[in-house]
């Protein structure tokens, strides 16, 4: 899988984002194609090419990724109701080989999805 590509150069800041927020393990960042009001990505700095890449050791980031999704949520006001989204391989519609959670919200949001 490929390692080098547009998330990767957002983390080391060759690539311009809209941050939304960033600490030691994460970096959060708007959609550039937002699907909701609410669109921010949320990435890991360590290089997990996939959900299904996980492994016993990202049990703790995994926590803390979504620990971030919910704050973010607070502070863009849409704790009333969101959805934190893993799209995991081509099939499921990812297309950045970068483990990223999709934070959507502003909108009602349907089930199921597409
Ligand atoms: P996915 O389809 O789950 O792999 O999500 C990738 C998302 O990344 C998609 O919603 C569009 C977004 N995206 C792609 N390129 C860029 C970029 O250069 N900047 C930003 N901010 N978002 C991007």
């Amino acid at each position: 899988m490929m390692t080098d590509n547009i998330f990767l150069k957002i983390l080391n800041k060759q690539l311009p984002a809209k941050i939304a927020y960033e600490d030691d393990r994460c970096l959060a960042f708007h959609d550039i194609k937002p699907q909701a009001p609410v669109h921010v990505l949320i990435i890991p700095r360590k290089v997990i090419a996939t959900h299904d890449d996980l492994t016993e050791e990202d049990r703790e980031l995994v926590g803390h990724l979504h620990l971030v999704a919910a704050k973010l949520a607070k502070q863009l006001g849409v704790s009333e109701g969101y959805r934190v989204v893993v799209n995991c391989r081509e099939r499921a519609g990812q297309t950045v080989p970068h483990l990223h959670l999709h934070l959507l919200g502003g909108r009602d949001l349907a089930w199921p999805p597409g």
